[in-house]
């Protein structure tokens, strides 16, 4: 008999060292085998877990009033009702992982907003600070100081083909069972209209203290940049910033930009790069102000 088999003569119990072994070895790995279950069980749940933000359609509605009425009085003839509705017929009673771009193209002919140019500002990887430096350079615009890109900004949304409602509890996420959701659809088509209207010098933000500053999978690396319109746009502007106190995994001089310089000349546009552009250092600096590469500053 193998020496893995049991005997039911032994009280089922292995017969050999090997399996004693192999035994030891089980109980000592279970508690780690059960944690990491429990670690990834958590984790899948909390993902699946988020369904489309509270209070949807009032944040929808609230913020559009706000922009149109407040922050750019000039839109202020923009049907903020109709925007709501032509936003949630993208995507309710639909299946969340089949929504198209041509769903959204209502809510986009629907809204008109011009960006001046030279102030478009995308940016990868470096959302907190490029919004607080548009917010505080108010004239430059990211996708998200426009009506569209502000309505939107960090909700969930999905839809379910059994119900009429807005609300669902659970969201899929993006994943190989789902490549694309409501919400990331959303994102590419305003995405590439934003691009698409730009004109004159058009900037953006990077991130190099993270693995790349420029990632040809990101929003900015597939879509913003080859929906620019070369006969509209003549320079694209990076600034590559790293964190205050962190580290520098990219620059200008490293490959990741050179491959962005590559694709963008290609398509017959300039392209500058400064590394920690001083005016959004600033920015950084406010909330370290002791920190050695603040000092320096001035
Ligand atoms: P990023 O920093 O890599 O991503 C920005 C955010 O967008 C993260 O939360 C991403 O989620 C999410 N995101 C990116 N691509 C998609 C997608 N295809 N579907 C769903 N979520 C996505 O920067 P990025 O270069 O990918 O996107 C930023 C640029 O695209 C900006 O220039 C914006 O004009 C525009 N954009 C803005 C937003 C937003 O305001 C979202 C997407 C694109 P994860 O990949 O980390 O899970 O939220």
């Amino acid at each position: 008999m193998p020496d893995y088999e049991f005997s039911p003569a032994s009280g089922d119990r292995p017969r050999s060292g090997i399996s004693k072994q192999v035994l030891i070895v089980l109980g000592a790995c279970l508690p780690v085998i059960l944690a990491l279950a429990i670690w990834v069980g958590v984790l899948s749940w909390r993902q699946r877990s988020m369904g489309t933000t509270d209070r949807f359609s009032a944040i929808v509605l609230g913020r559009c009033l706000t922009y149109t009425q407040n922050v750019h009085p000039e839109l202020r003839n923009q049907d903020c009702k109709k925007i709501l509705n032509a936003f949630t017929s993208a995507f309710v009673s639909k299946d969340p992982c089949s929504i198209t771009k041509e769903d959204y193209q209502p809510l986009i002919n629907l809204v008109t907003q011009t960006v001046p140019c030279n102030k478009t500002l995308f940016w990868s990887r470096s959302k907190e600070l490029a919004h607080q430096y548009s917010g505080i350079q108010n004239e430059m615009f990211t996708l998200e100081d426009t009506l569209l890109g502000y309505i939107a900004d960090d909700l969930v949304w999905c839809g379910d083909p059994r119900t009429s409602e807005v609300k669902e509890e659970f969201c899929p996420y993006r994943n190989e069972n789902c490549s694309s959701t409501a919400t990331s659809v959303f994102w590419t088509v305003v995405s590439q209209k934003f691009a698409e209207s730009a004109c004159g010098t058009v900037y953006v933000m990077l991130n190099g203290s993270g693995t790349t500053a420029f990632s040809k999978a990101s929003t900015f690396g597939s879509v913003e940049v080859f929906n620019l319109h070369p006969d509209r746009v003549h320079t694209l502007h990076a600034w590559v910033m790293h964190d205050i106190g962190g580290v520098s995994r990219d620059s200008c001089l490293g490959s990741s930009i050179k491959e962005l310089k590559s694709i963008v000349n290609q398509r017959n546009i300039s392209f500058l790069c400064q590394d920690d552009y001083r005016p959004a250092r600033f920015v950084q600096c406010v909330r370290r102000p002791e920190d050695p590469a603040c000092s320096t500053l001035m």
